[in-house]
């Protein structure tokens, strides 16, 4: 545990945008009865539930800790790996539901990501040399490529079957998530667990901007249209 730099107004900003997301996903199901529909709540709520606690131990300097890399003190967030084990798997969970994947394909995605995010942590906290560093940051890569082309093929394969509003907000929130993601081993790179070209303050402001769209802006663009889960919910 260390204490955060100039960088905690950005986890301040997380931690409200979040709680804020979170209440309004709250409040705009909260008269909700179709049980089906309830689901994509109650994922979308705890995704920002999680992001919120977590943004609160960040900014409190309890999700912080310093490491040593060739002989440099790095300030490393691990909170954020914690939330994103339990966000990302969730916001694939509403995706492929979305769609009506199949178990398989969702264990598939899950197991992916799962992988991504723990090799990604490997990544931040070895203290060996840069150089594995950026291996696991490449095994992590490698991973999300994977997801990602099996998020497109599996998706490709489930929108015929859909109704054509529901494959609509599908290919919606896939090409939204295909752009967020790819941000997050670019930030990682080039920010202070990699590459170190962009200071930890301006890497904190980015992480945040992605956290909260993907999250945030991710849940509102799913849940704004109740017509469409309709559609969505009632196919049997
Ligand atoms: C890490 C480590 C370096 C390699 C890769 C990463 C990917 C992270 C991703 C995170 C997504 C987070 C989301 C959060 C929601 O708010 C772990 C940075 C590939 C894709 C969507």
């Amino acid at each position: 545990m260390a204490p955060p730099g100039a960088e905690s107004i950005w986890l301040w900003i997380g931690t409200l945008g979040m709680t804020l997301g979170m209440v309004y996903f709250i409040a705009s199901g909260w008269n909700l009865r179709d049980p089906e529909q309830e689901l994509f709540y109650v994922i979308t709520i705890f995704i920002t539930a999680i992001a919120a606690a977590s943004y609160f131990a960040m900014a409190t300097g309890f999700g912080l800790t310093e490491i040593e890399v060739a002989g440099e003190t790095l300030d490393i967030y691990w909170a954020r790996y914690a939330d994103w084990l339990f966000t990302t798997p969730l916001l694939l969970l509403d995706l492929a539901l979305l769609a009506r994947a199949d178990r398989n394909t969702i264990y598939t995605l899950v197991g992916l990501d799962v992988f991504m995010i723990a090799t990604g942590l490997g990544g931040a906290l070895a203290t060996a040399a840069v150089v594995f560093r950026l291996t696991w940051w490449g095994i992590s890569t490698a991973a999300l490529l994977f997801l990602l082309y099996f998020l497109v093929r599996s998706l490709d394969e489930l929108s015929g079957g859909l109704p054509a509003e529901v494959s609509t907000l599908v290919n919606r929130l896939q090409n939204l998530l295909i752009v967020l993601w790819i941000a997050y081993p670019v930030v990682w790179l080039v920010g202070t667990e990699g590459l170190g070209i962009l200071p930890l303050y301006w890497e904190t402001a980015a992480f945040m901007m992605l956290d909260l769209s993907a999250k945030v802006g991710f849940g509102f663009v799913l849940l704004r249209s109740h017509s469409v889960l309709d559609a969505a919910t009632d196919i049997s």
